[in-house]
């Protein structure tokens, strides 16, 4: 980790979707930085609030809701970031298809919402803002074919609500940047995994199943399609890319992948390999619930722009996570149900 030593003591940053995955592992980064780490949390009771007392008590945790600008102006005066992370968003694919117009307004609009409190409380000039771009905004195959990987210049294309919500959140970043001269970096992530990623994303849904099947609590796991690829990486991994984009000298956009990809076959045959179990076929029936109305088929980063510009790597490979994954969920699993594994 290059600047692994450089500490910032007292700089203050912004974490909007600090109860998610990647809030939590950029809260843990900012905090060993020497960061004063504030987090935005939505909801009069959030049932995850606890959790992120216990596990980050250094944090302060401001109320919000992206859809509420009045609330984003109070956070940005509460916390009076150098840098703000806005992570926050109605992240599940699946679920955009359910429910469009939620986000849309979330997704989309809170991307402006937020830009809007950084500017109207005067703090164009003093607070770098990330955005969580992603690859979703990318149509696969059929529309847009990679070559080498996707990388900035590659056209978009989104298959979902999620990824056309997601590509307004990236333009209109883009435009805060040209227009207000705000210091505005978009992140083009690829997917990125690890053991605090939620059950309701593929990989996380396999791992929690495939520990559960090897202890005999569960028969079977219930999927949608299997062939789609995906370039994953470790989440743990890429919060530190986001960090390195806002240290960067300039604005810009930057796309944040391994540069390979795997289908949900592979994730499969590596996860219940690493229980000792061959053959994952009779433990998995499809469900068309689990299939979307459209599909991106594959996805393929290149993340040359990052690791040429910001010198990021990522540190762990495609079996690296599985593993980590799975035995992740295998000691959770056998703590849960009183039992030792071998
Ligand atoms: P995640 O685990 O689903 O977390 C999403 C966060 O957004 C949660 O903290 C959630 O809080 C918060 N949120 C949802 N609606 C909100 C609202 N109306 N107001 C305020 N907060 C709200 O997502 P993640 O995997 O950490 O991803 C972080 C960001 O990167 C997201 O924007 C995602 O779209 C983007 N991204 C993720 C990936 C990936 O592979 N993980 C790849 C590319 C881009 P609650 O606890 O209140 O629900
Ligand atoms: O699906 C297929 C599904 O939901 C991956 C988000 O973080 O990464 C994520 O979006 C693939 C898709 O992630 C099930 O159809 C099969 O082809 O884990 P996922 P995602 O849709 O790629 C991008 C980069 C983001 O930005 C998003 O925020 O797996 N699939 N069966 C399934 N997916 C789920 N969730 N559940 C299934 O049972």
């Amino acid at each position: 980790m290059i600047d692994g030593g450089t500490m910032v003591d007292g700089r203050r940053a912004l974490i909007t979707g600090i109860t998610g995955q990647d809030g939590a592992h950029l809260a843990e980064l900012l905090h060993a930085k020497g960061y004063d780490v504030y987090g935005l949390i939505r909801g009069q009771n959030n049932p995850r609030r606890e959790a992120v007392e216990r596990e980050f008590p250094f944090v302060t945790l401001i109320e919000g809701d992206l859809t509420d600008p009045t609330s984003l102006v109070r956070a940005v005066e509460t916390s009076d970031p150098a840098e703000l992370y806005n992570l926050a968003a109605i992240s599940h694919v699946g679920y955009s298809f359910k429910n469009p117009t939620l986000t849309a307004d979330v997704t989309g609009k809170g991307v402006l919402n937020v830009l809007e409190a950084v500017r109207v409380t005067g703090r164009v000039e003093q607070t770098k803002v990330y955005q969580a771009s992603t690859s979703e905004m990318f149509g696969g195959l059929d529309y847009n074919r990679p070559g080498d990987g996707y990388d900035e210049e590659s056209l978009f294309h989104p298959r979902s609500p999620y990824g056309v919500a997601k590509l307004y959140g990236h333009w209109i970043a883009k435009n805060y940047r040209e227009s207000y001269g705000m210091f505005v970096s978009c992140g083009i992530l690829f997917n990125h995994e690890g053991e605090r990623r939620g059950q309701e994303f593929v990989t996380r849904k396999i791992t929690h199943a495939v520990a559960r099947i090897k202890l005999g609590l569960q028969p079977h796991i219930e999927l949608g399609d299997l062939w789609p690829k995906r370039d994953w990486g470790y989440a743990g991994d890429y919060v530190e890319g986001m960090w390195r984009m806002l240290q960067h000298p300039e604005a810009d956009d930057f796309v944040l992948a391994t540069g390979e990809t795997h289908s949900i076959e592979e994730f499969l045959t590596l996860a219940f390999g690493a229980v000792g179990i061959d053959d994952w076929r009779p433990y998995v029936k499809q469900n068309p619930a689990f299939m979307r109305p459209a599909e991106v088929d594959i996805l393929l980063g290149n993340p040359a722009k990052a690791e040429n510009v910001l010198g990021w790597r990522r540190a762990v490979d495609f079996p690296g996570l599985v593993s980590r994954m799975v035995d992740h969920d295998l000691a959770e699993q056998a703590r849960i149900a009183g039992t030792n594994v071998a």
